[in-house]
C-alpha cells in the first residue's frame, strides 16, 4: 500500500527526475572529460607537426646553402683538376703543394660560407681518406672509413646524401657530395652545420626557445674523450646538452628551461628511449606565474634511421586555453540543456499526473451534484468494509431518498428537480463531518459512510439532516422532506447485504409515512 502510493505520489515524480537529469549529467561529464582528451591530443599533434615542419624548413634552407657552396664553388673546373692530380700521385710534396693550391683557391668562400652558417669544408679522397679540412688544414691523411657512415654512404652509390651524424669531434648535420673528373670518381666532399647553426635558423623564424640534446651512448662511442666537454649533462637521463647551443638568447631564460625540463624528463623519459615525436604541455606557477608552456620533442635520426638526437621547441601557449574554455562552456550549456530537459519532463509528469487525477475524479464523482457517485462510493465501501474486517475499524451508513420526487418533477419541471438535487448535497456536505464520505446513488438516493461512527451516532446525525432539510426552502419547489435508513456494520456483513440491510429501513421509513429514521434499533 505505502509503495503503491509513494509511486503514484509526486515525490517519485521528483526522484525520477533527479536520477534522470544524474544520470545524463554523468554522461555529460564522462563525454566532456574524453572530448577535452580528444581535443587536447589533437591540439598537441597539430602543434607537433608545426614544430617539425619549422626545423625541416630550417634543415631545407642550410643543406639548400651548402649545395650552393658546392655547385657554385666547390665543383669547379680548377677545384677537380686538383683533386684529380691529388687522386694519380703517391708524392708526398706533391700532395702538399696540391693542398695548398686547393685551400688558397677556396678559402674566400669557406670563410664567407662559415659566417653563414658553416662548420666544416672537408675534402676527402676516394675511400675516405682525408685530404684538406678547412678548419685544421694541418691534420690530413687519417681515414673516415669507419667513422663516417655518410662518407661510406657516397663512396658506394656515387649520390649526394644529407644527414645527422655524430663525429670524433663534433656532431653536425652533414652535406656529403661525390666529386667527379670525366666520369672518374675523385673523392667526397663534406659542407657540414652544426646545431648552433640551425638553432640560430630557427630562432630566426620564430622568437621561442630551442634545445638540442644528444644520445649519450652515441656521443660516448664516437667521440674523442676530450671532446666530451662540448656536452653537458641534462636533465634527461640519457642525453646530454649540447653545450654550444645554451649560450644563445632564448625567450625563455635558462634555468627556467632547465627547471622545466627536471620536471617533466620522468614523464618523457620513455617516449625519449623509444624515439618517439611528441608535444606536452606545461604550467607551474613558479615559472612564468603559471603559463602554458607548449614543449614539442623532435627526434633527429642518423643514416641508419636511428633517433640519436632531439630537437626541443619551447613555446608560450595561446590556444589551449580558449580550447578548454571551449570545453567548458560546451560542459556548460548542455548541463544547463539538461537541467532545462529535466524540469519539461517533470513539468509535463506533474501535468500528467494532474490529468489523471482529474479523469480519476470525474469517474468517481457525479456531475451534477459534485459529491461521489456510486462508482466512487462503491470504491470508499470496498476499503471501509476491509479496514473493518482487517481492523475492527467500525462504520455506519446512512441511506436517504427524497420523499415524493417525482412530483416535484412533475409540477415544477426537470430543472427545479435538478436544482434541488443540487440544493440538497450542498446542505448535506455542510452539515457532515469532512471524514465522511457523502455520495449520491443514484436518482434522488444518497448514502453517507461515517467512519468510526456508532449506530447512535449515526441515527443523530441522520436525525439532525432530517430536521434540515424539512426546515429548508428549496426555491419554487419549496419545501421537501426525505426518508433514511440508518445501520452499523456487522461482522457478518459484506457490501450487498449491509445495502440491502440499510435499503429496507429506508423502505420502512417510506411506509412509516416518510420524513423519519429507521435504524437497527428502531426497525
Ligand atoms: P418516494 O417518496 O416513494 O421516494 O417517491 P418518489 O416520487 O420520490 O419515488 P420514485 O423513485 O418513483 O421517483 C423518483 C424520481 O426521481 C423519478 C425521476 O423522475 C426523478 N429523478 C431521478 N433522477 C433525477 C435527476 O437527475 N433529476 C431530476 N430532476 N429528477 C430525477
Ligand atoms: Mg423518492
Ligand atoms: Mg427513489
Amino acid at each position: 500500500m505505502f509503495l503503491k502510493n509513494f509511486f503514484s505520489s509526486y515525490k517519485f515524480i521528483l526522484l525520477s527526475v533527479v536520477v534522470f537529469f544524474l544520470v545524463f549529467e554523468t554522461i555529460v561529464v564522462v563525454g566532456a572529460y574524453y572530448s577535452r582528451e580528444s581535443d587536447l591530443n589533437d591540439y598537441l599533434h597539430t602543434e607537433t607537426i608545426d614544430s617539425q615542419i619549422h626545423t625541416r624548413i630550417a634543415l631545407l634552407q642550410m643543406n639548400r646553402i651548402a649545395k650552393i657552396l658546392f655547385d657554385a664553388y666547390v665543383n669547379r673546373p680548377e677545384v677537380r683538376k686538383i683533386m684529380y692530380a691529388a687522386n694519380h700521385t703517391k708524392d708526398k710534396q706533391k700532395l702538399a703543394i696540391l693542398r695548398e693550391k686547393l685551400y688558397l683557391l677556396l678559402e674566400p668562400e669557406y670563410e664567407y660560407f662559415k659566417k653563414n652558417g658553416v662548420r666544416q669544408l672537408h675534402f676527402h679522397l676516394p675511400k675516405a681518406v682525408s685530404f684538406l679540412r678547412f678548419h685544421k688544414p694541418k691534420k690530413f691523411g687519417d681515414s673516415l672509413w669507419n667513422i663516417r657512415e655518410s662518407i661510406k654512404y657516397v663512396n658506394k652509390h656515387l649520390t649526394q646524401i644529407s644527414c645527422y651524424e655524430e663525429g670524433r669531434i663534433f656532431n653536425g648535420f652533414r652535406n656529403v657530395f661525390p666529386l667527379f673528373y670525366k666520369n672518374q670518381f675523385l673523392g667526397t666532399v663534406e659542407i657540414s652545420y652544426s646545431f648552433l647553426t640551425l638553432q640560430k635558423e630557427l630562432l630566426a623564424v620564430d622568437s621561442s626557445s630551442y634545445m638540442f640534446l644528444v644520445s649519450k651512448k652515441v656521443a660516448t662511442k664516437k667521440l674523442f674523450k676530450a671532446e666530451l666537454s662540448h656536452y653537458e649533462e641534462s636533465q634527461f637521463k640519457n642525453f646530454f646538452y649540447d653545450k654550444g647551443t645554451l649560450q644563445n638568447v632564448m625567450e625563455l631564460s635558462l634555468d627556467k628551461i632547465f627547471a622545466i625540463n627536471k620536471e617533466i624528463a620522468p614523464k618523457v623519459q620513455q617516449r625519449l628511449a623509444k624515439g618517439e615525436i611528441f608535444s606536452i604541455y606545461f604550467s607551474d606557477k613558479n615559472i612564468y606565474y603559471g603559463e602554458r608552456i607548449l614543449i614539442s620533442f623532435i627526434p633527429v635520426k642518423n643514416i641508419d634511421d636511428q633517433t640519436v638526437a632531439y630537437i626541443i621547441h619551447y613555446k608560450f601557449d595561446k590556444f589551449l586555453d580558449l580550447l578548454l574554455h571551449k570545453t567548458n562552456m560546451l560542459f556548460a550549456i548542455l548541463t544547463l540543456l539538461m537541467l532545462l530537459i529535466s524540469l519539461m519532463v517533470m513539468l509535463y509528469l506533474i501535468y500528467y499526473k494532474k490529468k489523471q487525477e482529474f479523469i480519476e475524479a470525474q469517474a468517481t464523482h457525479d456531475a451534477l451534484t459534485k459529491i461521489y457517485n456510486r462508482y466512487g462510493l462503491n470504491n470508499i465501501l470496498k476499503q471501509k468494509m476491509q479496514e473493518y474486517q482487517r481492523y475492527q475499524k467500525e462504520f455506519s451508513i446512512i441511506f436517504f431518498d427524497i420523499d415524493f420526487f417525482k412530483k416535484v418533477n412533475d409540477t415544477y419541471g426537470h430543472d427545479v428537480g435538478d436544482y434541488v438535487l443540487e440544493s440538497l448535497a450542498d446542505i448535506v456536505s455542510s452539515e457532515i463531518r469532512s471524514s465522511d464520505a457523502f455520495g449520491r446513488w443514484g436518482g434522488e438516493e444518497f448514502i453517507i459512510i461515517l467512519p468510526e461512527t456508532s449506530l447512535k451516532q449515526a441515527m443523530n446525525v441522520a436525525e439532525k439532516l432530517r430536521k434540515t432539510v424539512e426546515k429548508e426552502m428549496f426555491g419554487s419547489a419549496k419545501k421537501i422532506t426525505c426518508s433514511f435508513g440508518v445501520t452499523t456494520v456487522r461482522d457478518t456483513d459484506n457490501i450487498t447485504t449491509l445495502l440491502k440491510r440499510v435499503d429496507e429501513y429506508l423502505y420502512k421509513a417510506k411506509e412509516n409515512g416518510r420524513n423519519s429514521v429507521v435504524s437497527d434499533k428502531t426497525a
